[in-house]
């Protein structure tokens, strides 16, 4: 069987609690494929509210969490906590939050092995800067992100991640990457999931792509052999979600 496409709307800092009871609206009431998983992350406050209003078919994920699953531990969620309020999937790593935030590669990997403990699945986001890409280190910086979570986790544990590609220049800069540039990591990912994980891993981890896919992108996007569903940012908001997640039928 081959891997199911997989479309994340990463609502990232946006939304009230009408705009977030619209757009849940228009995603559960669309005609939606469905051979594609759906997975929806909105903010924190706004977890339950999605859960409550999205069509059960559709998963909600937070946007992050802390690695340790209880205590004080001041503005944070964890793992455990998700889990006990039917919320079953994390993003984890995005750039945003590795840049403005400064987590780093080791932090990372610990906030996943605590989600993976605990059931939860996880959108693990890796990708380089526009320096990086430059410099020609593009696979180096990806896979070192990843070595961080593997050394981290059992080989088991990929069952429950997707690796979301996320170049960080072409993060809501409109600039996406091209379709050869994006097939071109994501199969760098694949062969390091192979030589380091196992090539079970390799045939069914999800890798997705993300930075500024949209409704005009996501087909072409999608007809590439190694790119198996996208995390969208921006476009997420839109009714034209509903296209990106359709982008494979
Ligand atoms: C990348 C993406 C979603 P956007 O961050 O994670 O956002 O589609 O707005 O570039």
């Amino acid at each position: 069987m081959g891997r199911k496409f997989f479309v994340g709307g990463n609502f990232k800092m946006n939304g009230t609690v009408s705009s977030i009871k619209d757009i849940v609206h228009n995603i559960s009431t669309a005609k939606t494929d469905p051979n594609t998983e759906v997975v929806v992350a909105p903010p924190a406050l706004y977890l339950l509210l999605t859960r409550e209003h999205l069509d059960p078919k559709f998963e909600v994920a937070a946007q992050n969490i802390f690695d340790k699953p209880s205590g004080a531990f001041t503005g944070e969620i964890s793992a455990s906590q998700l889990k006990a309020s039917g919320i079953n999937w994390t993003i984890l790593g995005h750039s945003e939050r590795r840049t403005v935030l400064r987590e780093d590669d080791d932090f990372i990997a610990s906030k996943t092995k605590s989600a993976i403990e605990q059931g939860i699945g996880v959108i693990l986001c890796c990708g380089e800067s526009l320096e990086e890409r430059e410099k020609g280190t593009t696979v180096d910086v990806v896979t070192r992100q990843l070595d961080a979570v593997n050394k981290m986790v059992d080989k088991e544990a990929w069952k429950n991640i997707v690796i979301a590609y996320e170049p960080i220049w072409a993060i809501g800069t409109g600039k996406v990457a091209t379709t050869e540039q994006a097939q071109e990591v994501h199969a760098a990912i694949r062969d390091w999931l192979s030589k380091s994980v196992s090539s079970e891993a390799a045939e069914n981890t999800r890798i997705i792509y993300g930075g500024s896919v949209s409704d005009k992108n996501c087909r072409e996007l999608a007809k590439e052999k190694d790119i198996d569903g996208f995390l969208v940012g921006g476009a997420s908001l839109k009714p034209a979600f509903v296209d990106i997640i359709n982008a494979n039928q």
